[in-house]
């Protein structure tokens, strides 16, 4: 029929044409068949959505072709050690399903643990009242751990900690990390040694009182110490290149966060903030630690100080009794005892509520610079009240983390700085470079004098 439309030659070349097409199209039709088996909306999916299917795959392919490979291949090898480890029964390969109460039960060894005899009153240990001399003595006797470290820079040592037990929830435990990874920063930069606890000193005085045992065996210990920085695990470091005013304080021995007006006049419960100050090494710091703990030991004894704390204390909630307010109502009733050699510190932030602070960080990156330690930057962002480490807290989750990823970042962004990189913004753990590389490293700008800060600096 062909032939007889066309001339034979042309009838031939359109046969070839027909027969060629016929071979594309089955293969077309084969590489159908084959996708939509692979993808699975083949099965039950519309064509639109066989075809959004298929630009995922491919885009998908394209971006992870080597990564998934790997991937597969370590699954293929640890499903193969795992059915290896199962038929010995010595456990599995996998973390995420391993039960981690299996090795954290606590051992109970039948020994019992050490109990104070009831009708003798708590105390932090043995009564010590020439501290001043005995550390004078040491001092002077081990010439080569001096208590100053350079003109009004004493020796400083910065105390925090966390549970012994993990987190309640799995997230808790990395914001712990953050938190030490950020303190660790601070101090380095500022010749600060750190000490993180994570040893419960007192089973009696767990929770907010587990700082006050630890603080004075570590003041004991260490005379070369002069001042001891507390620091809770909830708060962060958000100025990098602020130092402390050393020399105000060469007359007190207590430094924290607070205000005169508002502990003496109004005995108000959050007149100052016990989540980040100073304590020097001396007799009076021992004194006032053991003023301090009788309200601590758990049970009948700190949820009855709870009531009188309440009671006394403007604006206090119901709650057991705890080491903030015990240390506001003990100023507050012995001001003649304690109050010349505390100082209330509010000329910058020793500790910061993160509510006035995290929203602010942008304007401050705008309009002001690292350094300050006030409101214009602060020197610390403290996560009152967020509890990430446990279950509940007294805010929503989501806003805690969030804001606890922001007040990193912002600390973080003044040491990636010395490197040339910064965080992408402050929700973001991605860092992206701020300057390129160079062949003359020692050349570079460090705007902040970070590298080497001079209260860093050696005097030989
Ligand atoms: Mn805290």
């Amino acid at each position: 029929m062909l032939g007889r439309l066309l001339n034979p030659r042309r009838a031939r070349q359109f046969q070839r044409l027909l027969r060629n097409g016929k071979v594309t199209l089955l293969c077309l039709f084969l590489t159908v068949i084959m996708l939509r088996g692979n993808l699975g909306a083949g099965k039950f999916g519309t064509p639109e959505k066989d075809l959004d299917e298929l630009r995922e795959t491919f885009s998908y392919i394209r971006k992870r072709v080597e990564p998934r490979r790997v991937l597969e291949e370590a699954t293929v090898v640890a499903q193969g050690q795992q059915k290896a480890t199962d038929s010995t029964g010595s456990g599995t390969n996998n973390y995420a399903e391993f039960d981690i109460t299996k090795i954290l039960k606590d051992e109970d060894d039948g020994v019992p643990e050490f109990k104070r005899d009831p009708s003798q009153p708590y105390s932090l240990g043995p009564k010590i009242s020439d501290w001043d001399e005995q550390r004078a003595e040491w001092l002077k006797r081990n010439p080569d751990f001096p208590n100053f470290i350079a003109e009004n820079k004493p020796r400083v040592l910065l105390v925090t900690g966390s549970s012994p037990k993990p987190c309640e929830n799995p997230v808790g435990d990395h914001y712990l990390l953050k938190s030490i990874k950020n303190k660790i920063d601070y101090c380095r930069l500022h010749g600060i040694e750190i000490f993180y606890n994570m040893a419960l000193l007192d089973a009696e005085m767990a929770g907010f009182w587990a700082k006050l045992p630890l603080i004075r065996k570590l003041l004991l210990s260490h005379p070369e110490v002069e001042f001891l920085w507390w620091m809770d695990s909830d708060a962060m470091f958000t100025d990098m290149a602020y130092e402390l005013p050393w020399e105000r304080y060469k007359d007190h021995n207590f430094v924290m966060h607070g205000w005169n007006e508002m502990i003496y006049d109004q005995k108000n419960w959050i007149g100052l903030n016990t989540g980040s100050f100073l304590l020097r090494n001396c007799q009076w710091s021992l004194d006032i630690l053991d003023t301090w703990a009788p309200m601590g030991p758990k049970g009948k004894i700190r949820e009855e100080a709870g009531k009188l704390l309440t009671r006394e204390l403007k604006d206090r909630p119901v709650f057991e009794a705890d080491d903030q307010s015990a240390m506001v109502y003990i100023l507050a009733t012995q001001r003649e005892k304690w109050g010349n050699k505390v100082y209330l510190e509010n000329a910058y932030y020793l500790h910061g509520y993160w509510g006035i602070l995290v929203d602010r960080y942008e304007e401050m990156i705008e309009n002001y610079h690292p350094g300050l330690g006030d409101h214009r930057w602060p020197l610390v962002t403290h996560f009152v009240g967020c509890k990430p480490c446990g279950k509940f807290g007294d805010y929503p989750v989501e806003r805690c983390l969030k804001q606890m990823d922001r007040a990193f970042n912002f600390g973080d962004n003044q040491i990636l700085q010395m490197y040339g990189f910064t965080h992408k913004s402050l929700a973001s753990r991605r860092v992206i470079r701020i300057r390129n590389e160079t062949n003359n490293p020692l050349e570079v700008r460090d705007d902040l004098g970070l590298l080497h800060p001079a209260f860093k600096a050696v005097k030989v």
